[in-house]
């Protein structure tokens, strides 16, 4: 997925992080790996020779990142449903729409730690952009579409409305079941440096618990995964945990290939350690790595930046030093 975002080659990423051997990785470290090669076919991708259609909205090619989400999400549903671990590779952030809203349908406890320079709180009716990598958990979380409007009225988001007359793999909300959303209690960001106004003012008013760079550098970063996963864990241990982590929340000195930079990051240290205290925890269940373009540095920058991916993957799978 690339539409989510104005840059092309940002769909290239899970191709390179197999190549370079994923899956053997995985499998070292236990795991039996079921790929689904290619969730979202080529024309999700910037090297699809058709344009997307003209978006209705402020929210940029809706309609294709809202089918690609609803692919992803059918996929993530059914594979946490029977016990299995989705671990999604993007592609842009907008996809975690679709890998959360599966996990949420399937695990509605899900807890969520959202590893990003920026909170991706956005919504079409806030954001200045307009660019969907940015509303990911703007779209699902309670409290943050507009009174009277409705997510389902976006071209290409009818599967999360009330109404949704279901499909294959992705039913229609029936007996008193809700479209997936996410309490804001029920989220920790942590290395947020580059808020907009709008979704600053959001987190405050939600009570949103967020670790941004100042307090990464006022308590350390060990201090921090610890207040994290205690504000997500303290009323219900066995809680299941989804990470989303966005390549751009680690400094671009070591992640130089995405497309959203914001200097002063996390360490290459910082970077592990958040995946491996997750990973410690026992309770992760679902994932995400996304935002990796190869295509925005140079050859030497594209290959630390998916190195330091394939690190951060296996890291939050259970690689641990020794
Ligand atoms: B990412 C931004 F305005 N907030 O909405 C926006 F600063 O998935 C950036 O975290 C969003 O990389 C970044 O466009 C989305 C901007
Ligand atoms: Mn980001
Ligand atoms: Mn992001
Ligand atoms: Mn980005």
């Amino acid at each position: 997925m690339t539409f989510g975002q104005p840059f092309t080659g940002t769909d290239m990423g899970p191709e390179l992080l197999m190549q370079k051997g994923l899956p053997s990785m995985l499998s070292n470290l236990g795991w039996r790996v079921d790929r689904v090669p290619e969730v979202l076919g080529k024309s999700f991708g910037s090297s699809s020779s058709s344009s997307p259609p003209p978006s209705t909205s402020n929210a940029k090619n809706s309609s294709l990142v809202g089918l690609g989400a609803l692919s992803l999400a059918k996929l993530c549903l059914k594979k946490s449903s029977s016990g299995n671990f989705p671990l999604t590779l993007g592609g842009d952030h907008s996809i975690s729409l679709g890998s959360l809203a599966g996990v949420l349908r399937s695990r509605p406890a899900t807890g969520v730690i959202w590893v990003d320079a920026h909170a991706d709180l956005n919504t079409p009716w806030i954001s200045e952009s307009g660019n969907m990598h940015g509303m990911p958990v703007g779209l699902l979380m309670e409290g943050m579409i507009p009174e009277g409007k409705k997510v389902e009225e976006v071209e290409g988001l009818e599967w999360l409305g009330e109404g949704w007359e279901g499909e294959e793999g992705w039913p229609a909300y029936k007996d008193g079941e809700k479209p997936p959303v996410l309490k804001p209690s029920s989220i920790v960001y942590v290395g947020l440096r580059d808020v907009d106004k709008e979704e600053r003012e959001a987190i405050k008013s939600l009570n949103i618990k967020y670790y941004s760079m100042y307090d990464i550098d006022r308590l350390g970063i060990g201090a921090v995964m610890e207040k994290a996963l205690e504000h997500l864990l303290k009323d219900d241990p066995s809680r299941p945990l989804h990470l989303s982590y966005d390549i751009d929340a680690v400094d671009p000195g070591q992640a130089p290939a995405t497309g959203t930079t914001v200097r002063g990051g996390l360490t290459y240290r910082e970077a592990h350690f958040v995946a491996e205290r997750i990973a410690n925890s026992g309770n992760l269940a679902s994932a995400d790595l996304v935002e990796l373009n190869p295509t925005l540095s140079d050859d030497v920058g594209a290959e630390e930046t998916v190195d330091l991916g394939l690190q951060i993957l296996t890291s939050m799978m259970g690689k641990s030093i020794i």
